[in-house]
C-alpha cells in the first residue's frame, strides 16, 4: 500500500476491531481503549502530514482520555504554538479514522495532494501519554503511525496533557517559551512561583497570618500523581503537597477532579479535617478543583472553575491597574458557570465577561480577543493568555526609566505571573501554583476565598435517547433551537422557579444530552432539572426509562 512515496508498513498489525464510526469530538477521539489501536496509527500518519502543512513544525500527539474511566483512552492532535489542532482538521482526522483498512493508504495520499503536501520527510511529531494500562500499546501504536509516514518523532513518555502543549510551543517558539523538556516546565512555573511568593520577604512586609501553606491534592491515580514529587522537590516550604490517591489506586474511580465536580462531594475514602486546603486533578492533569468541609457549618465547599476564574481575574485587574497601561482584561465562561460567579464578575469584578459553548477551543478563541483573557470552564479547566502586543509593552515598561518605580515593579510582577501560567492549555499544575500564589498574597484562607460569592444551587442530568443530534442550540448553548417546542416549554419550566436557569445540550463525549438547573434552593434545581430532563426525554426521542426526581 503506497503513501506518498513510502510503504505504509505495519498496517496489518493494526487493522480496525469494527466497524462502528468513531468522531474527532471536542477532546478528540475517546472510546474503549482495545478499539483505538488503528485509530491512533492513522493519527500519527496525519499529525505528519499537518507538520508538513505547518512548514514542518513539531505537532504533538497525546494519548489519553483524561477524566474516563480507565479502559478507556483517547487521542488528541496539538498544534505548533500547544493549541488545539485546528477545527478544520477535526473532519480529516474523522474520515481518515473512519476509511476502511485497505483504503486507508489512498485516503492518506489523497489528502496530501489536495493540501499540496509533497514531502513528509521534513514532518515531526513528538507524542506522550497517560498511565492507563492500554496507553503503551497505543503509544507503540502512534510511533508506527509517524515512521510509516517517513517522519521523525520523539517520544516524552509519560506527561501530563498541558506539559505537552508547553513542549509543543517550546520547540515551536525556538525556546522563546521555555525549555522544551519536562524539567524546563517545571523550571518555568517553580522559578516564577518561588520568585513571586519571595517578594513578601524582601518587600519586609509583615508574615502570613492566615494564609498556610499546605494543600491535600487527589491526584485520580492520574499522571499528574507522578508528577507532584517533582513539583515539591523544587517548592522546599514554600508549599507543602500532601498527596492522596498517588497512582496506587484505580484511576478515576471514585476520585479526581471531575467526581468531585459532579458528585459535588470529597473523593471517597479521604479524611477531610474543617478548614484544609484539598485540591483534586483529573485523570491528565488538566483541570483542577478546590473544596474544603466550613470551620463553622461542617459543610463541603466547592470552589470549581469559576471560583477559580473569579479569584485570578480580580488579582490580575488589581495587578494590571497598578501598571498604568491601558490593558484590556477579561473573562470567558460557558452555560455552566454559575449565575452567581458571572453577576460577581460583572457587578463587582466589573470585568468584561463573554459566553461561549463548551470545549477549550471555544473559550481559548475567544480570550484571544483580550489583552488578557482569562478563561475557565466551571468543570475547572482553564488558564489565561497574554497577546504578544501586551506582552512586549509589559517587557517594555518594566524597564522604561521614565514609569513611576511602583509601575515597573507591577510590570514585573505581572510578567513573573505570566510565566506561572501555562498559557497553552488548562494546566492543572500551573492553576494550582497561581492559586497558592493568589491566596498567599492576599493572605487568604480557603474559606476567605469561597465568600467572594454563593453558588446557586444546581444540577446535572443525562437523559438517553435515540440520536442526540435532534437537541441543537444556539446562543452558546443557552437556548435549544430544536427540536421545535422545546425551549418554550423549558422557559415554561424555569418561569416557575426564582433565580433559575436551565439549558439543555448534546455531550461532545458521550452518546447523551446534558441537563443544566440551577435556582435559589437544591430542592428548586434538582424539580427544574428533573422537569427539564422529562421534557428532552418527551421531546427528544428518550430511550429507557423516563427521569424521575430522586
Ligand atoms: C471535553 C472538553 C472540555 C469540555 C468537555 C465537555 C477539551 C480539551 N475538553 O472534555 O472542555 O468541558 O469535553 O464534555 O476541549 P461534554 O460535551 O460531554 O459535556
Ligand atoms: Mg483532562
Amino acid at each position: 500500500m503506497e503513501f506518498g512515496d513510502v510503504q505504509l508498513t505495519g498496517l496489518k498489525d493494526y487493522q480496525k476491531v469494527d466497524e462502528i464510526p468513531i468522531q474527532y469530538g471536542t477532546a478528540g477521539f475517546r472510546t474503549k481503549g482495545s478499539r483505538l489501536k488503528h485509530v491512533i496509527f492513522r493519527m500519527g500518519a496525519l499529525a505528519a502530514i499537518r507538520s508538513a502543512c505547518k512548514k514542518g513544525a513539531t505537532i504533538g500527539v497525546m494519548i489519553t482520555a483524561s477524566h474516563n474511566p480507565e479502559e478507556d483512552n483517547g487521542v488528541k492532535l496539538v498544534d505548533p504554538m500547544g493549541e488545539m489542532l485546528g477545527p478544520e482538521w477535526e473532519q480529516y482526522a474523522t474520515e481518515i479514522a473512519n476509511v476502511p483498512d485497505s483504503e486507508v493508504g489512498t485516503a492518506l495520499q489523497k489528502l496530501t495532494k489536495n493540501l499540496g503536501v509533497t514531502t513528509l520527510a521534513n514532518s515531526r511529531v513528538v507524542f506522550a501519554r497517560d498511565t492507563r494500562p492500554s496507553s503503551p500499546i497505543l503509544a507503540e501504536a502512534l510511533e508506527a503511525g509517524i515512521k510509516a509516514a517517513g517522519a521523525q518523532c520523539q517520544n516524552f513518555g509519560l506527561l501530563t496533557t498541558p506539559q505537552l502543549h508547553y513542549i509543543v510551543r517550546c520547540i515551536n517558539s525556538n525556546g522563546e517559551y521555555g525549555k522544551p523538556t519536562e524539567d524546563g516546565y517545571f523550571e518555568k512555573l517553580t522559578e516564577a512561583f518561588v520568585k513571586l511568593r519571595n517578594i513578601r520577604k524582601a518587600k519586609k512586609m509583615k508574615k502570613l497570618e492566615t494564609y498556610k501553606a499546605c494543600l491535600y491534592l487527589d491526584a485520580a491515580n492520574g499522571v499528574g500523581a507522578g508528577k507532584v514529587p517533582i513539583l515539591q522537590s523544587k517548592l522546599g516550604e514554600l508549599l507543602q503537597i500532601n498527596l492522596v490517591n498517588d497512582g496506587s489506586g484505580k484511576l478515576n474511580h471514585e476520585c479526581g477532579a471531575d467526581f468531585v465536580k459532579v458528585q459535588q462531594k470529597p473523593p471517597t475514602g479521604v479524611n477531610m479535617a474543617p478548614g484544609q486546603r484539598w485540591a483534586s486533578l483529573d485523570g491528565d492533569a488538566d483541570r483542577i478543583v478546590f473544596y474544603f468541609i466550613g470551620t463553622t457549618d461542617k459543610q463541603f465547599h466547592l470552589l470549581d472553575g469559576d471560583k477559580i476564574a473569579t479569584l485570578v481575574a480580580g488579582y490580575l485587574k488589581d495587578l494590571v491597574q497598578a501598571t498604568g497601561l491601558s490593558l484590556n482584561l477579561g473573562l470567558v465562561q460557558t452555560a455552566y458557570a454559575n449565575g452567581s460567579s458571572t453577576r460577581y464578575i460583572t457587578d463587582q469584578l466589573q470585568v468584561p465577561v463573554a459566553c461561549v459553548p463548551t470545549g477549550v477551543k471555544h473559550l481559548h478563541h475567544k480570550a484571544q480577543e483580550f489583552d488578557i483573557g482569562v478563561y475557565f470552564e466551571a468543570n475547572g479547566h482553564g488558564t489565561a493568555i497574554v497577546s504578544d502586543t501586551s506582552y512586549s509593552s509589559l517587557k517594555k515598561a518594566s524597564q522604561d526609566s521614565t514609569v513611576s518605580e511602583e509601575q515597573r515593579e507591577a510590570c514585573d510582577l505581572l510578567l513573573s505571573v505570566i510565566d506561572l501560567i501555562n498559557q497553552t492549555v488548562g494546566d492543572a499544575i500551573s492553576d494550582l501554583l497561581l492559586v497558592e500564589m493568589i491566596l498567599a498574597a492576599l493572605d487568604w484562607d480557603v474559606e476567605q476565598w469561597n465568600q467572594a460569592y454563593t453558588d446557586l444551587p444546581n444540577r446535572q442530568l443525562k437523559v438517553k435517547v435515540k440520536d442526540r443530534s435532534v437537541i441543537q442550540t444556539t446562543d452558546a448553548e443557552r437556548k435549544a433551537s430544536s427540536p421545535i417546542g422545546l425551549q418554550s416549554a423549558i422557559d415554561q419550566s424555569v418561569a416557575k422557579y426564582s433565580h433559575s436557569r436551565s439549558f439543555v445540550r448534546p455531550s461532545g463525549t458521550e452518546d447523551i444530552v446534558r441537563v443544566y438547573a440551577e435556582a435559589d434552593s437544591q430542592d428548586a434545581a434538582d424539580k427544574l432539572a428533573n422537569e427539564v430532563a422529562v421534557l428532552v426525554f418527551k421531546m427528544a426521542g428518550g430511550l429507557g426509562e423516563e427521569p424521575k426526581l430522586h
